[in-house]
């Protein structure tokens, strides 16, 4: 089956949303002519996330799910997406409504369209914005893009998890996903020449609950450790000098 672009929604206990977001994110597709394949990567959730995916899966050959047991995670899950993809261009959502779906037209026109490598849903540039999230949420995270911009500094919300790439620039890449930064860890060790962000409006999660935990700060720590160590010894890449060039003389 062919698929003009796969959408990886990674779940972990998401009963409350899976249903309405596999239909919102199909009824977005269908609307703009996008033929594509929904890839569900769960953590063998203990509600009924599964047997809801399952279900539907009856009637709707576009939907597919990849159930891990496995080195749990954001990240892992995405990149195990990404690896098993039906298409080439992939958009990454959250399934919690906070990344709005109806915006994924727009990911994938740049991508297929404008030859863009990674385009990605930024809270931090003009007209962009995050809706009722809680102060310590907004500091922590606003904190952690402001470290990123030391790494990768023309991108200014590099940990987004709205974002669309063009899987070639992963062709051989060591990439070693941890934490809730896939984004990052593409931008930091990717092939890309291309990105572009396009602002999204976040809303805070209605139902079910937060799986962000407090090791995240550590992670994120580790991964841009990582990302230095990618650039500078190894010498696997050179994005972190090339973006630090983009920002300079744009
Ligand atoms: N496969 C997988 N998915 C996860 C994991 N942790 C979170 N997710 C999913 O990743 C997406 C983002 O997780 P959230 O818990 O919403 O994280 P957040 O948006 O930073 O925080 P809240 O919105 O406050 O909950 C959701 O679709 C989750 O179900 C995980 O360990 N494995
Ligand atoms: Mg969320």
């Amino acid at each position: 089956m062919h698929f003009d672009l796969t959408v990886i929604i990674p779940t972990f206990n998401e009963e409350e949303n899976i249903e309405k977001m596999v239909f919102a994110v199909d009824s977005v597709c269908r609307a703009h002519n996008i033929s594509e394949e929904i890839l569900v990567v769960d953590d063998s959730s203990s509600d009924n996330t599964i047997t809801i995916v399952k279900r539907l899966m009856g009637g709707n050959p576009f939907l597919h799910l990849l159930i891990r047991t496995q080195n749990p995670g954001l990240s892992p899950s995405i990149y195990d997406g990404i690896k098993e993809a039906g298409s080439d261009l992939v958009q990454c959502l959250d399934c919690d409504f906070s990344h709005p779906p109806e915006k994924i037209p727009v990911f994938y026109n740049l991508l297929k369209n404008n030859g863009y490598d990674m385009v990605i849903g930024s809270r931090y540039i003009k007209g962009g914005e995050v809706i009722n999230w809680p102060l310590l949420r907004r500091v922590l995270s606003s904190g952690a893009a402001l470290l990123s911009r030391l790494l990768i500094p023309h991108i200014k919300d590099s940990g987004s998890g709205f974002f669309a790439i063009n899987r070639d620039i992963l062709k051989a890449t060591r990439l070693s996903p941890r934490g809730f930064r896939m984004g990052f860890e593409i931008l930091g060790k990717g092939h890309w020449t291309r990105v572009q962000e396009i602002p999204i409006i976040f809303k805070d999660r209605e139902f079910g609950q937060s799986k962000l935990k407090g090791r995240i700060i550590y992670d994120f720590l580790i991964q841009c450790g990582s990302i230095l160590h990618y650039n500078f010894i190894d010498r696997q890449s050179n994005n972190i000098i090339r973006a630090w060039k983009i920002f300079l003389y744009r």
